[in-house]
């Protein structure tokens, strides 16, 4: 049976990925850290399995991994931990870059000394593109990050291709463009506009107060793409990869699309900090502008080519970015008419 073991298991994306490694039959080990309250909402229906296990860790703690990793002796070690939020970066860069950037570092230096046998997959990310050189974004197009999170993520994937060049270590960088789902955490934009537009539509809410609304993004589903994070570690060698739908959308778009599942069709008014969506409806504003959500430097657009991806591990995205917004609106419709539910709203 084989082993696997998973960082940043509670998130988004270790909760899928953990779901979809136990269907293939592995022993799945993930490192959980310490907090003063319970997270495990992700994977509360994984602690049953018997082949589901956690062990208590931190990737600022070399002591913890080491023990863990000499413990569960993987076969392969998916690194999804990281300080994932950009607009957070600018606030906490120093532990961003320990976390997210020398984290991996520490991973990279133990899988060297104790096992150089065990694969690594690197969540890596199209905010390395940053300020972009070219449309669309593959393997080879320059890095220009534009946020101590993307400088972070750019040691990162530069200390994974130097591991594999200098140790022979089998570790691939996933290059991974925006992914969402019904797990998205609630202050990330997609999940901020499915669960507003959600709340306003049963009168739980007034507004909703962004920031860009110009922004584009490549968004898939989370599901459709730690399928690909496998299968970048069943290969004859290691290498990077570019993991995105190939579509770009703007955040008004996305909120326009959020709307009509609930049946409120939006006009808008203004320009900048001044623009509003309106419901065309009634008349009542229901999207505001406000600064406090812009970011210092921002990635005003990404569009990735996952062509490499296509044709040598056979990876393609399934869902559109409508079908993403149908099915998360559909998640925190249910979500949010629940009762004994009290979803804060999310502030970032
Ligand atoms: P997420 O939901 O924010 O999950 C992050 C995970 O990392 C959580 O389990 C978190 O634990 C854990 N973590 C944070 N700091 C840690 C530390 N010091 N030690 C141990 N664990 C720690 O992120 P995601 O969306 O699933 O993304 C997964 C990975 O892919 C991240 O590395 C992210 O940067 C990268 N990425 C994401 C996207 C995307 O669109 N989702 C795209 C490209 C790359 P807690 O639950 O305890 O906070
Ligand atoms: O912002 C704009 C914001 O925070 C998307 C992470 O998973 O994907 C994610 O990073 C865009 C930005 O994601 C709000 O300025 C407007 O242009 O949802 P986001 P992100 O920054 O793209 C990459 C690939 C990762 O690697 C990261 O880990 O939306 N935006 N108004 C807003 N963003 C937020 N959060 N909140 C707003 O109110």
């Amino acid at each position: 049976m084989k082993r696997a073991l998973i960082t940043g298991v509670t998130g988004q994306d270790g909760s899928y990925l953990a779901e979809f490694l136990l269907q293939k039959g592995y022993r799945v080990h993930g490192l959980v850290r310490r907090s003063s309250s319970l997270n495990r909402e992700r994977i509360g229906h994984l602690i049953s399995d018997r082949n589901f296990f956690l062990h208590e860790g931190d990737l600022g703690d070399s002591m913890s991994l080491k023990r863990v990793i000499e413990e569960t002796r993987p076969n392969e070690i998916y690194n999804l931990a990281a300080m994932s939020h950009v607009k957070v970066s600018f606030e906490v860069p120093e532990y961003t870059a320990d976390i997210d950037g020398i984290g991996v570092l520490r991973i990279l230096d133990i899988i060297r000394s104790f096992d150089p046998k065990i694969r690594f997959y690197q969540a890596s990310t199209s905010e390395l593109f940053g300020k972009i050189k070219e449309t669309p974004q593959n393997e080879m197009t320059p890095f220009h990050p534009r946020s101590p999170y993307g400088v972070a993520k750019l040691y990162a994937y530069w200390i994974v291709v130097n591991y594999r060049e200098a140790y022979g270590i089998y570790a691939c960088n996933g290059i991974l463009f925006n992914h969402e789902s019904p797990r998205r955490g609630e202050t990330f934009v997609s999940r901020k506009i499915t669960l507003a537009a959600s709340r306003i539509s049963l009168g739980l809410q007034e507004k909703l107060i962004v920031g860009n609304l110009d922004a584009k993004r490549d968004w898939g589903f989370a599901e459709d793409f730690v399928e690909g994070m496998w299968m970048m570690l069943q290969q004859e060698s290691p290498d990077d990869f570019v993991l995105a739908t190939g579509v770009t959308t703007t955040v008004r778009e996305f909120i326009e699309w959020a709307f009509n599942y609930v049946d409120i069709p939006l006009v808008w008014e203004g320009e900048g900090v001044q623009e509003k969506g309106i419901n065309s409806k009634t008349g009542k504003v229901l999207i505001e502008v406000s600064p406090q959500f812009f970011r210092p430097a921002e990635v005003d657009l990404l569009i990735g080519d996952a062509e490499k991806a296509h044709r040598k591990l056979g990876w393609k995205s399934k869902t559109t970015v409508k079908q993403l917004v149908e099915l998360m609106m559909k998640s925190d419709l249910a979500a949010v008419s629940a009762p004994q539910r009290d979803f804060a709203m999310a502030y970032r």
